[in-house]
C-alpha cells in the first residue's frame, strides 16, 4: 500500500525543546529527583496530555555525571492517580479503508483496557547502560510503590557516554515508559575532554526519539491523550507520530558549523533508518558518527549507506557538519524503516518517498534543521577517538564458555503471541525429546532449551573478568534489539542461516527447529557489522535469518541481573531472562 495519509498535525512548526540540565558534580553527586505526574504539550496543536515524568517532565532532566564521582539519586515515587495512557486492542488491523489502526489516530473501535486503567504507580528506575551494582539496577520485581522511597548509587566508574534512565515494570514497561517515564543521562570523561568535542549548549544536543498516538474527541479532534494501540496482526505499537525531546516533528534553527546530537531510540518498538535530506538529496556525508551505546568508537565511522539504523535502546553519538549551507537552508531528518522492523534495505535517494501506511511509516518526519546566520566553521574530526578498548582477539577468546539463545515466537489461540528467548545447552546422547540442530560447514550441534520464560530457574552464571561468547539465533520474522545490563560488549559476528520450524514445534519450553548456516536465497539482508557498530554495545540488533555473536565480559558487579529484547511488548512478554555473574572463587560453592 502506498496511500498517503494527510498528517492531522503541522511539521517542524515547535522549536525541538532541550531538556533541563541536572549536572552531577553542581550537586555533590546528590540528586533528588521526584517521579510525578504532570502535563506536557506534545505539539503546538495540541491540547495538553496527561503524563508521568521524572520531575514530571518528558522526558526526564538530562543528568550530567562525570566518570569516577559517584551520583546517589533518591528516586522519589509521588506517582499519583492511574496510568495516563489508554491502552486498547483493536479487534481489526486495518480500518473499513485498509488503513492500518495503528496509522491513525484515535481508539479504533477499540474498548479501553480496564487492566491498564487501573495501574496505579508502582515503578522502579534502571540505568540503561550503567555499570551499576544489582541492589540499584532496576530489577523489574523490585518496585516502589507511590510514597516508599528508592535511594539509588551509581559508581559512575564507566567510560564517556549517552546512557538513559527508564521505568523497568514487570510486564508494563511498555506502558510507564509510554506515558513519559524515560530521560537521558550523560557521562563525561577526560578522554572526551582532551578531543575537544562539544559539550552543552548550544553545540551539544540530545535528541531522543519516540512514537507517540493520541485519542480524538466525538468530533474528531486531537485531544492529547496518550493512547498505547495495538492490532490483532501486530503484538506492538507503532504510533504514527515521531517525538523528538518531547514534540511531534519539531525544528531547529543551527548556525553553518559542526554540532554534536547524542541520539537515542527511546521508542517502545520502532526501529528508525535516519536520513538527511536536502534539496531532494540525502546527505549523509555531513554526518560522522562518533560513537555509540557505551561511547567513543576508536576511529570516526559514516552512517551505513541507506541511513542510520537505531532499534529500541540503541545510541549514537553524531557530528553533524552545518557549514557551507546558506542561511535559510533546510534540511530534514527523516525514517526509512518499515515497521515491525526486519532488516529490509530502503535507499536512502528515495526517503522523501518512504511514507507507507502499510509498513506501518505513514509520516517518515523525524525532524527539521533550518541554518541561521552566523560565523561559519568547519571541525576537523580526529581520526583516532577511543584508545581504551580493541577487539577481543581470538587469544581471549579461547576456551571461552558459549551460551546460545534462541529467540522464538509462540503463536497463541485467542491471545498475543509469545515472543521467548529459549536458553539452549547440548543434548546428551541420551536426551530423546526435541531439539534445535545447527548445522555448520557438515558439523551439526544438538540443543535441548532449558528455559523459556523469565520466572524458569537461572541458567547464566558468567564468571567476572571472563569473556564469554553469546550465540543469539533468530528464529522468527522480525529483527530484535537484544539488550544486557551491565558490562558492554563487542558484536564478533553476524552470519546468515536457514532454518525450519515443524508444525506444534515450539512448544511452551521445548523447541523443535534445523538451523543450517547458509543463506537463503529469499533473504535480502547482508547481515553485516556496520562500522558503527564496532564498539562497545549494550543492545544487538539480530535480523531475521541471522545468528550474531557477541562477546561478553562482566567485569566488577556480582549479582542478578537481566537481558532482554529491548521492544517493549516483547521483553514484557516474556522475552526476558535473569543471569547471575559470580566472582570464580565462588564458583565452587554453588550446588
Ligand atoms: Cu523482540
Amino acid at each position: 500500500m502506498t496511500t498517503t495519509l494527510a498528517a492531522p498535525l503541522a511539521p517542524f512548526v515547535d522549536p525541538l525543546p532541550v531538556p533541563r540540565r541536572l549536572v552531577a558534580a553542581m550537586q555533590n553527586g546528590q540528586l533528588t529527583v521526584p517521579i510525578r505526574a504532570g502535563r506536557h504539550r506534545f505539539h503546538r496543536d495540541l491540547p495538553e496530555s496527561a503524563i508521568w515524568g521524572y520531575d514530571g517532565t518528558v522526558p526526564g532532566p538530562t543528568i550530567e555525571a562525570e566518570r569516577g564521582q559517584p551520583v546517589t539519586v533518591p528516586w522519589r515515587n509521588e506517582l499519583d492517580g492511574t496510568l495516563p495512557v489508554v491502552v486498547t486492542a483493536v479487534p481489526k488491523a486495518a480500518d473499513a479503508s485498509g488503513v492500518p489502526v495503528q496509522c491513525v489516530p484515535g481508539l479504533s473501535g477499540g474498548t479501553p483496557d480496564q487492566n491498564a486503567a487501573a495501574l496505579a504507580g508502582h515503578t522502579v528506575v534502571h540505568l540503561h547502560g550503567g555499570l551499576t551494582p544489582a541492589p540499584y539496577d532496576g530489577a523489574a520485581e523490585n518496585l516502589f510503590a507511590p510514597g516508599q522511597p528508592a535511594v539509588f548509587h551509581y559508581p559512575m566508574d564507566q567510560r564517556a557516554a549517552l546512557l538513559w534512565y527508564h521505568d523497568h515494570v514487570m510486564g508494563v514497561t511498555k506502558f510507564g515508559v509510554y506515558a513519559g517515564l524515560a530521560g537521558l543521562w550523560i557521562v563525561r570523561d577526560h578522554r572526551e575532554r582532551e578531543l575537544a568535542l562539544p559539550e552543552g549548549p548550544p553545540f551539544e544536543v540530545p535528541l531522543l526519539i519516540q512514537d507517540r498516538n493520541f485519542d480524538l474527541d466525538d468530533s474528531g479532534r486531537l485531544t492529547g491523550q496518550l493512547i498505547h494501540k495495538t492490532d490483532p496482526e501486530v503484538m506492538e505499537a507503532f504510533p504514527p507520530f515521531t517525538v523528538v525531546n518531547g514534540k511531534v516533528w519539531p525544528r531547529l534553527d543551527v548556525q553553518p558549523v559542526t554540532y554534536r546530537f547524542r541520539v537515542l531510540n527511546g521508542s517502545n518498538a520502532r526501529t528508525y533508518r535516519l536520513v538527511l535530506f536536502h534539496n531532494g538529496e540525502p546527505e549523509l556525508h555531513r554526518i560522522t558518527q562518533i560513537g555509540t551505546d557505551h561511547g567513543l568508537l576508536r576511529s570516526p565511522a559514516r552512517v551505513p549507506p541507506d541511513g542510520l539504523v537505531l532499534a529500541s535502546a540503541e545510541r549514537a553519538d553524531l557530528l553533524i557538519d552545518f557549514s557551507g549551507l546558506e542561511p535559510g537552508s533546510e534540511l530534514t531528518l527523516l525514517n526509512t524503516a518499515a515497521a515491525p522492523f526486519d532488516g529490509a534495505p530502503f535507499p536512502a535517494a528515495n526517503a522523501h518517498n518512504a511514507a507507507d501506511p502499510g509498513l506501518m511509516l505513514p509520516y517518515p518526519h523525524v525532524m527539521r534543521f533550518r541554518v541561521v546566520p552566523g560565523p561559519v566553521t568547519r571541525r576537523t574530526i580526529p581520526g583516532e577517538l577511543a584508545t581504551d578498548y580493541r577487539p577481543p582477539g581470538p587469544g581471549a577468546l579461547a576456551g571461552a564458555p558459549r551460551r546460545t539463545i534462541a529467540l522464538v515466537e509462540r503463536e497463541l489461540e485467542g491471545e498475543p503471541n509469545m515472543l521467548t528467548m529459549r536458553e539452549l545447552v547440548i543434548a546428551g546422547d541420551d536426551h530423546t525429546g526435541p531439539v534445535v540442530t545447527v548445522t555448520d560447514d557438515g558439523q551439526t550441534t544438538r540443543y535441548r532449551a532449558v528455559a523459556a520464560h523469565f520466572e524458569d530457574a537461572t541458567t547464566f552464571f558468567p564468571v567476572l573478568d571472563r569473556h564469554e561468547v553469546w550465540q543469539l539465533i533468530n528464529l522468527t520474522t522480525d529483527t530484535h534489539p537484544i539488550h544486557v545490563h551491565l558490562d558492554p560488549f563487542q558484536i564478533l559476528s553476524r552470519r546468515p542461516i536457514r532454518y525450519q520450524i515443524p508444525g506444534r514445534g515450539i512448544e511452551d519450553l521445548a523447541i523443535t527447529a534445523t538451523v543450517t548456516f547458509e543463506r537463503d536465497p529469499d533473504d535480502q539482508l547482508d547481515h553485516t557489522i556496520d562500522d558503527n557498530e564496532r564498539g562497545l554495545k549494550d543492545t544487538v540488533r539480530v535480523n531475521p535469518n541471522e545468528i550474531a555473536e557477541i562477546a561478553v565480559r562482566f567485569t566488577t558487579y556480582s549479582g542478578r541481573y537481566m537481558y532482554h529484547c529491548h521492544i517493549l511488548e516483547h521483553e514484557d512478554r516474556d522475552m526476558m531472562r535473569p543471569f547471575v555473574t559470580m566472582p570464580a572463587e565462588l564458583m565452587p560453592f554453588m550446588a
